[in-house]
């Protein structure tokens, strides 16, 4: 598949997407949710890449679902097209078994903090700003919003942000946990350079399994939890860096991480 929307930089063991509609502050359109949905696939399979970043060009990161993307939006049938572009992402980038950091340089609103959500770690520029948009325009959230938003800030900040469709910035967000740090503006691109590095250069293996296991223990018991992690741990226990971390701890020496 060719992009047209976005551009694919591949540096080393991290692949980069960055949406490219920066005069929309990149509005995400449907061609645009096929073609990150088709990078995330080709990572999936692909041993060589460790990690993913997700960022946007120009300044914003994203302002959600494109509303000049539709003919005529009443006539629209939002359920279908919600299935299609979203229910499509948003799982893809969750499940992926590999590290996924955004790099939310400006404004990420409505389904595009869905996409920050999505991703495992959000490193976002002081300029970067956040707004649950939904509401804004007689919407409830949807892209996950319902779903990922109380994960990261809690039940009640959640809720507060969808009901007011309040616009926060880079200090607040990182205040109530929606963003893991903020950086100076100039500084992210090599921030988030050597944050995915370090991701890439870690077991990938065990962090796909641990991303797993997070995502699914709030809605099991304790009981189900440790049966699924004692699984997981099996599974973890029979990689190459398993074995690879345990040597290089009893040889006092750095591990070399493969991934395998
Ligand atoms: C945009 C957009 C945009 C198109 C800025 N679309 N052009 C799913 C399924 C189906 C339908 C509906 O939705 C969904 C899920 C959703 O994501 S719903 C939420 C959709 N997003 C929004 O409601 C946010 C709309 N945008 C805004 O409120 C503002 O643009 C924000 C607060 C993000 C930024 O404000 P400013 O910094 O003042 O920038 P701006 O408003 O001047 O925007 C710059 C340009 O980007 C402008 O174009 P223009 O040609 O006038 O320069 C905007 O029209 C365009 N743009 N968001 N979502």
């Amino acid at each position: 598949m060719s992009y047209e929307q976005i551009v694919v930089d591949v540096r080393g063991a991290v692949t980069w997407i960055r949406l490219n509609r920066p005069d929309s502050l990149n509005a995400l359109t449907s061609r645009m949710s096929d073609e990150m949905v088709d990078v995330v696939s080709s990572v999936a399979a692909d041993d060589a890449v460790r990690c993913l970043v997700v960022t946007g060009e120009g300044r914003g990161f994203s302002a959600g679902q494109d509303l000049k993307e539709f003919d005529a939006v009443a006539d629209l049938d939002i359920e279908r097209h919600l299935e299609r572009a979203y229910h499509r992402l948003i799982p893809a980038l969750v499940d992926l078994p590999k590290p996924v950091v955004a790099a939310v340089n400006g404004i990420a609103a409505g389904a595009g903090l869905s996409l920050a959500l999505a991703c495992d770690i959000r490193i976002a520029s002081d300029a970067a700003a956040f707004l649950q948009a939904f509401v804004r325009i007689g919407l409830v959230p949807d892209s996950g919003g319902t779903w990922l938003l109380p994960r990261a800030v809690g039940y009640a900040k959640a809720l507060e942000l969808s009901m007011t469709g309040e616009r926060i910035d880079a200090a607040e967000a990182l205040r109530i946990g929606l963003v893991h740090r903020v950086v100076p503006a100039d500084d992210l691109e090599k921030e988030i350079t050597t944050f995915a590095d370090a991701l890439a250069a870690m077991p990938t293996t065990a962090i796909g399994l641990l991303k797993r296991l997070l995502r699914d223990a709030a809605g099991l018991t304790l009981e189900e939890a440790l049966a699924r992690e004692a699984a997981a741990q099996s599974e973890a226990a029979g990689s190459h860096d398993f074995v690879e971390g345990v040597a290089a701890f009893i040889e006092k020496r750095p591990p070399d991480f493969t991934g395998r």
